[in-house]
């Protein structure tokens, strides 16, 4: 047999595991990293920083349940790649990190980018090893594939010492390790189902909460028949949107402070009561409501609120368990009880005053309307990024998803930055597999920059993405360009330039157009309208919108408003 070197082991044990992209930068010691990964028919896609490489192999993980892998060099590289390590543990999501580090024999002298990776990397992914020999690589490859996709998904660190990436061994002295399978599935307890099921039975005001854990899950099918079985209320956490579609008769959404408040039984799906649920407490929750607890992970069972009924294994299973509880008892929620008449009239009533907002037509712009228009010209099918705080927020009530796995945004952590990457990983994903949904990506001017030069990256490889940047100039608000221009004229902008604003009338579309993509400067509603249009037909390049809002045209209140202390 012939020999084999360090690289080519890499990438064929991932290849072997069913790694399909890997999204990285290289340097010395991963270039043959990288070229032999393309070797075995791994995709790669070289990003402008290890962030968004990472943030993008973790979106691959979410997107297909299998990890997808990055590359990075040793010192500078790996660490840039620790925030999508965070990032891809606090969401839940599988990826698997590849560093190149130091050679062996120079370990501790100070080589060039040494660091302690392993240890660095600890805090930061569920498994961080070296392989000790070129022998070992596939073993320790299929070890990390396979930790970051069973029990709680998460991401995972294999150090490849620089000496071993060229150093070669004989293929017979190389064990093949097979395919790790896909998580082994668990069922419930019959006793707990049978409890959650009377719980349910008693409840009189009923909701579903439904997580991006029941989206990773592939729980939509099961998930639907059971809410239409049982009939029950439904309401998504942010990426929770899409596994019933937002326009579902019953997605109570655009009642969710009451729906939550006033709910006396929760069924939390994939959900966990952290920040985003305001910890399952109140005053945000009934102080008595019974939560029926579903999730993966036994760890996570009564983090902040006991449960009334622990469900614990495989999302889909665990659903189909109980709908055959609700179909053999025949047992349905009524629809003309109280609590559907009181969420109902809380929806007609929200619904009415966004409607207002969004058919403002003063300018600048605002949030809503900007919002309001390109929900109406998005397709049903396409992927929506989106970062920011407003813009996130505002849009994520907004913009609707219809099919699960379709909304990427700041997630659990809360990351600004994320938002370029995800939307490589998932256009790439279109490209390869020779499918044609949009990939949408909807951009605060702020969160927009942490990633901006992955613009680049785009249009190096002709991934369609449209970007809208809603264009505040700032954090939260900015200053319009008058006021700017005055302050620089009193040449103390250092001093008194408020904190959260940026440039005012940022040309980030001119950064699209510098690299071959389409850029368009949008101020008006008809301007937006047809640069949609434009950007929705041209399956040739990436564009970017530059929308131009009221920088004052925030909601008057804090980041992230589902955090807010106390308003109901
Ligand atoms: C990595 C990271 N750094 C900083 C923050 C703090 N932060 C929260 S939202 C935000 C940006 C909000 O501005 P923008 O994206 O323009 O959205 P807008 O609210 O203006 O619509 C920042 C910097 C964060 N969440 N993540
Ligand atoms: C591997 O070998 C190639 C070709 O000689 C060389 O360019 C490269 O720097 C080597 N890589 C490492 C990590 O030693
Ligand atoms: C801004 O500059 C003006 C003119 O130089 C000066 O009078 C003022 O004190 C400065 N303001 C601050 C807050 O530094
Ligand atoms: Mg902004």
């Amino acid at each position: 047999m012939e020999d084999v070197t360090g690289a080519q082991l890499i990438a064929e044990s991932l290849k072997a595991q069913k790694v399909q992209y890997m999204f990285g930068i290289v340097g010395v010691p991963v270039i043959e990293v990288a070229m032999a990964a393309q070797a075995a028919g791994i995709k790669y896609v070289g990003m402008r920083n290890e962030q968004a490489a990472c943030y993008a192999a973790s979106a691959i993980g979410y997107l297909t349940g299998r990890p997808g892998a990055c590359l990075v060099v040793s010192g500078p590289g790996l660490i840039h790649a620790l925030g999508g390590m965070a990032n891809a543990n606090m969401n839940c999501w599988p990826v698997v990190v590849i560093g190149g580090s130091s050679d062996r024999n120079q370990e501790t002298a100070g080589a060039f980018q040494e660091f302690p990776q392993v240890e660095a990397c600890r805090l930061y992914s569920k498994f961080s090893a070296r392989p000790s020999s070129l022998e070992a690589i596939p073993s320790v490859i299929e070890k990390a594939v396979r930790t970051s996709m069973y029990g709680r998904p998460g991401a995972c660190y294999v150090d490849i010492a620089g000496d071993m990436v060229n150093a070669s061994v004989n293929r017979n002295r190389v064990r093949v390790v097979s395919c790790c399978p896909p998580a082994p599935v668990s069922l419930a307890a019959p006793d707990a189902i049978t409890e959650a099921i009377s719980v349910l039975k008693a409840a009189k005001r009923p909701l579903a909460i439904i997580g991006k854990g029941a989206a990773y899950g592939r729980a939509e099918v099961a998930l639907r028949q059971f809410v239409e079985t049982s009939g029950l209320p439904f309401l998504p956490t942010p990426m929770g949107k899409g596994v019933l579609p937002d326009d579902h008769p019953h997605c109570v959404a655009a009642a969710r402070s009451r729906a939550l408040h006033q709910a006396d039984v929760i069924l939390l799906f994939g959900a966990r009561l952290n920040w985003m649920l305001h910890f399952g407490l109140p005053p945000r929750f009934d102080p008595n409501v019974k939560v029926i607890q579903v999730d993966l992970c036994p760890e996570e069972m009564g983090n902040n609120v006991r449960p009334a009924v622990a469900l614990l294994g495989d999302l889909s299973s665990i659903v189909t368990q109980l709908l055959t509880c609700v179909h053999k008892d025949a047992w349905k929620y009524p629809s003309d009880t109280e609590w559907w008449i009181t969420l109902r009239e809380k929806m007609t009533a929200n619904a009415k005053i966004s409607k207002a907002l969004a058919l403002q037509t003063t300018l600048p712009l605002n949030y809503y309307t900007v919002f309001h228009h390109i929900s109406q010209l998005l397709p049903h099918d396409c992927i929506v990024v989106s970062e920011g705080a407003n813009t996130m927020d505002i849009g994520r009530t907004m913009l609707n998803n219809y099919l699960p796995r379709h909304r990427l945004d700041a997630g659990t952590f809360g990351t600004m930055g994320v938002g370029l990457g995800f939307a490589v990983a998932a256009a790439a994903k279109e490209q390869s597999e020779k499918k044609s949904k949009r990939v949408v990506c909807v951009e605060g001017d702020s969160a927009f920059g942490f990633s901006g030069m992955e613009v680049e990256t785009m249009c190096r490889y002709m991934l369609p993405v449209v970007i809208i940047v809603v264009n505040n100039n700032g954090i939260y608000s900015g200053l319009d360009a008058g006021t700017w221009k005055e302050m620089a004229k009193m040449g103390n902008l250092t001093s008194i330039a408020p904190p959260v604003s940026l440039l005012p009338d940022a040309r980030y579309d001119e950064m699209m157009t510098a690299f071959g993509g389409r850029g368009f400067l949008v101020r008006t509603v008809e301007e937006l309208r047809s640069a949609l249009q434009m950007s929705l037909n041209d399956w040739e390049r990436p564009s970017l919108l530059n929308v131009l809002i009221d920088p004052s045209s925030d909601r008057k209140q804090q980041e992230f408003p589902w955090l807010t202390r106390s308003n109901l």
